[in-house]
């Protein structure tokens, strides 16, 4: 798809491609170099009605309810199927949207294909339970789709999170209404464009781009939605569920983070090593998941992060097309934040062992690279090792008793993930059953690629769980009929 595709696309509403208002719309820009890619349109109140009005309108009819799990499941193969014969296109797409590598992009195409495949084998296996209350009554429960779900999805895994968020929906029998986030809808916009040929029912699939504060706050507030996802920051989660609360709609909400990676004295240092690069640099260190604090023995603190040092300084920064290790944060606001955290810590005297500037790229003097940072010697309390920074930003925090390190990595608002680092399978478990997130890696960082593990927060990272089959919960409802026989 060239951008020129994509100015010609407007939101897919109940079916149909919306004529973009040449008054109403929004630029979409290329994190690599700043240039324009597509216009989409500015959608707000009156385009989330319609798209809501055309998903409760599709969950309704007969062809929705009469077509079997089933049938549901070979559709959601049939998805599969379609982004990985146009594999290339919307990894092309999602670098030049998003700005991240190649080859994380592919990545992240290859995982969009397998939740469709992996909710496809799942559709027609949600069962109920019976329950054995007395004699002469037989109670079962039925676990029904909710009805239209809104997902409102964020900016740095726009296709994995808006093809996980479809994936389960399908499965469940529900229908949706998906706003993709105003920087980065060209690849929800194409998925959408990709299952138009499969003959989903008229509105079951809806995709309104739009600001957040218009399109995203139209949404979470309406009040014939009947769940809504969400993944973005704390502070636009708690406007999302003070929205839908007014309506008690249910909410899953996956926030932020601030993970530790606690290494041991007795770790595998090179496994270590390489998890600890790896979590901070994924889309330069944009991800909800990545690991942001390392908490390291003081014992070998000093040999192991002038490693990481040498490690990092070895990476390469560029466009994503070009596909390096590194590629730019997504705009200049982003970069801006990631700045102030910068100044922070140059003004509070912290050790910045490497990294802590911008680099600049011949012919992308519009996009926004930053040197993978380092910041040693953090005080477990300091701002920087407590707010979500959502760069390619790493704190050092330095313990010296295993409860000590417990205490630093429980010690944030946050608890989505965290890594332990040590061959004594002992702590590593004793260690994992006392932190307070709700994914937990021994001595690797992202084992199992997610798509089959439950993934959401503890604390202020967010509640509800989405992938694997923990996430039909919150698209289903639960019934339960008792019958008497005599
Ligand atoms: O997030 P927002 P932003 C964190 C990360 C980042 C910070 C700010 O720390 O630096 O958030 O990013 C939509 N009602 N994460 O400002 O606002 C918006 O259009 C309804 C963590 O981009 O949370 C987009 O689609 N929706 C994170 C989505 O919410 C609204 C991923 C996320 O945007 C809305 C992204 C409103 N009032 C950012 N306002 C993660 N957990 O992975 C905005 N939106």
């Amino acid at each position: 798809m060239k951008a020129v595709d994509v100015q010609t696309l407007g939101c897919y509403i109940n079916g149909e491609w919306t004529v973009p208002d040449e008054a109403k719309l929004i630029e979409v820009k290329n994190p690599g170099d700043g240039s324009v890619l597509a216009y989409v349109p500015r959608g707000d109140k009156e385009e989330i009605d319609q798209a809501v009005q055309a998903a409760k309108t599709a969950f309704l009819s007969k062809e929705w309810k009469e077509l079997t799990p089933y049938a549901r499941g070979q559709l959601l193969n049939q998805i599969a199927e379609i982004i990985r014969e146009n594999k290339e296109e919307l990894a092309r797409l999602e670098t030049l949207d998003v700005g991240k590598p190649l080859g994380q992009s592919a990545v992240d195409v290859e995982i969009a294909a397998r939740y469709f495949e992996y909710y496809a084998g799942i559709a027609d296996k949600i069962f109920g339970e019976t329950i054995p209350v007395e004699p002469g009554i037989i109670d079962y429960t039925v676990r029904e789709p909710i009805g239209v779900v809104g997902h409102i999805i964020p900016w740095n895994y726009p296709l994995q999170i808006a093809a996980r968020s479809i994936a389960v929906s399908i499965a469940t029998g529900n229908a949706m209404v998906l706003k993709p986030a105003e920087d980065t809808p060209l690849t929800t916009l194409k998925l959408a464009q990709l299952m138009e040929t499969l003959g989903l029912p008229k509105g079951l699939l809806n995709v309104v781009t739009g600001y957040g504060y218009e399109a995203g706050a139209a949404l979470s507030s309406h009040p014939d939605i009947n769940h809504i996802t969400f993944t973005g920051s704390v502070e636009t989660g708690k406007r999302v569920m003070e929205s839908a609360a007014k309506n008690i709609v249910p909410v899953t909400l996956e926030l932020g983070g601030k993970s530790p990676n606690i290494v041991f004295a007795d770790c595998n240092e090179e496994q270590a090593l390489e998890w600890v690069r790896k979590s901070i640099i994924q889309n330069a260190g944009q991800t909800c998941s990545a690991g942001s604090r390392l908490v390291i023995d003081k014992s070998i603190k000093e040999d192991f992060v002038s490693k990481l040092v040498e490690a990092m300084e070895k990476l390469t920064i560029g466009p994503g097309m070009d596909n390096p290790d590194l590629g730019p944060v997504l705009s200049q606001k982003q970069f801006e934040r990631i700045q102030e955290f910068i100044d922070l810590a140059k003004q509070d005297g912290i050790t910045i062992a490497t990294g802590g500037e911008r680099k600049l790229i011949e012919g992308c003097e519009n996009g926004y690279y930053l040197k993978p940072t380092i910041f040693d010697n953090v005080a477990a309390d300091h701002h920087l090792a407590q707010e979500e920074i959502f760069g390619p930003v790493l704190t050092v925090t330095t313990f010296e008793t295993e409860e000590e390190a417990i205490a630093i990595a429980n010690g944030t608002p946050y608890g989505l993930v965290a890594g332990i680092w040590t061959e004594n399978v002992g702590r590593a478990h004793r260690v994992a059953n006392q932190l307070q997130c709700g994914q937990v890696f021994i001595n690797h960082y992202g084992a199992g690629g997610g798509i089959a593990q439950p993934f959401g927060g503890y604390k202020k990272s967010g509640f509800g769980r989405e992938k694997g089959l923990e996430a039909l919960k919150s698209y289903t409802q639960l019934k339960n009929v008792a019958l008497k026989y005599y």
